[in-house]
C-alpha cells in the first residue's frame, strides 16, 4: 500500500460520526455559498458531514414542473402539492432517515434540538415556500417539524442553512478542542461577558482596569457580574 493510502485510511478511521443532509428545496442556488465556507466546508472535505441538495422540480412529470397547487375551501396563494415531495422523500430516504419539514408552524428550533439532530446519522430537510404544504406531506412524510423562529421569511432555504450550520459544528472533529471546551464554559445559560483586546486605550476608550491587572479570581468575578447584568438587561427570559 502507498504511504497515501495508509494516510488516508488512518484519517477514515478516525470518524467516528458522520452525519448525512439531504435538502429538498425549489432554490437549491441559495446554498451554494454559505456552505462553501470556512467550517462548515471543512467539515465537508474532512467527509464529517456529507451534504447534498436536491431541486424538487426533478420529481415532477409534467412540462411546467408543477410543485404546487390552489387550496381546496378557497383562499389565496398556492400549497406544495403532495405527489412531487412524496416521490422525491420516497426516492432520498433510507432506513433510518428523519425526515424534517421546516416550516413557520413547526416547533421553535434551538441548541438542544440540534444536539439531538447532531447524534442521528441521515437527516432530509424539506424546506417549503410561502403558503405552506398540502397537509397530507405533514402526516405522512414528517417525523418532526421544526421553525427558526418567530419571523416570517419568503422561503425555508435559510432556515435548512440555518439548521445545517448549527448541528454540523456539533460533529465531533468539526471544531477544534479549543473552540469546543470554550463554547461549554461560556453557555451556563447567560449571555457573554464583554470582551477586550488590545490596545489597552484607543481613541481615549478604556479597556475595564480589573481586565489588566492580573488578579484571576477578581477577573472571573467581574466577568459572571457583567455576564449577569447584560442577561438581565437583553435576554431577561434565560434568568
Ligand atoms: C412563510 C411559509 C409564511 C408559509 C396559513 C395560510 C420555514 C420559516 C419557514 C413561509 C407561510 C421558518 C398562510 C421561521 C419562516 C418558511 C416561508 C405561511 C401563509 N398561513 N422559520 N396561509 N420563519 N417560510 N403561509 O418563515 O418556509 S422554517
Amino acid at each position: 500500500m502507498r504511504e497515501n493510502d495508509s494516510r488516508i485510511l488512518d484519517h477514515a478511521a478516525r470518524i467516528t460520526h458522520h452525519l448525512k443532509i439531504d435538502v429538498l428545496t425549489l432554490f437549491p442556488a441559495m446554498f451554494a455559498g454559505p456552505l462553501d465556507e470556512s467550517i462548515i466546508m471543512r467539515a465537508r472535505k474532512a467527509g464529517l458531514l456529507d451534504l447534498k441538495i436536491h431541486q424538487l422540480r426533478d420529481w415532477t412529470h409534467d412540462r411546467h414542473k408543477t410543485v404546487d397547487d390552489r387550496p381546496f375551501g378557497g383562499g389565496p396563494g398556492m400549497l406544495l402539492k403532495p405527489e412531487p415531495i412524496f416521490e422525491a422523500v420516497e426516492s432520498l430516504k433510507r432506513e433510518g432517515t428523519k425526515v424534517i419539514l421546516l416550516s413557520p408552524a413547526g416547533r421553535k428550533f434551538d441548541q438542544s434540538i440540534a444536539r439531538e439532530l447532531a447524534q442521528e446519522k441521515d437527516l432530509l430537510l424539506v424546506t417549503g415556500h410561502y403558503e405552506g404544504f398540502d397537509e397530507r406531506i405533514r402526516e405522512t412524510l414528517a417525523d418532526d417539524e421544526l421553525s427558526i423562529g418567530d419571523y416570517v421569511l419568503t422561503n425555508g432555504a435559510l432556515p435548512a442553512m440555518v439548521v445545517i450550520d448549527t448541528v454540523a459544528r456539533l460533529l465531533p472533529g468539526v471544531l477544534g478542542d479549543d473552540e469546543s471546551s470554550r463554547d461549554e464554559s461560556f453557555s451556563h445559560g447567560l449571555l457573554e461577558y464583554p470582551q477586550y483586546t488590545r490596545p489597552a486605550e484607543f481613541r481615549g476608550l478604556k479597556v475595564p482596569e480589573v481586565l489588566l491587572n492580573g488578579n484571576h479570581a477578581e477577573i472571573e468575578k467581574w466577568r459572571r457580574e457583567q455576564a449577569k447584568l447584560r442577561t438581565k438587561a437583553q435576554r431577561p427570559d434565560l434568568l
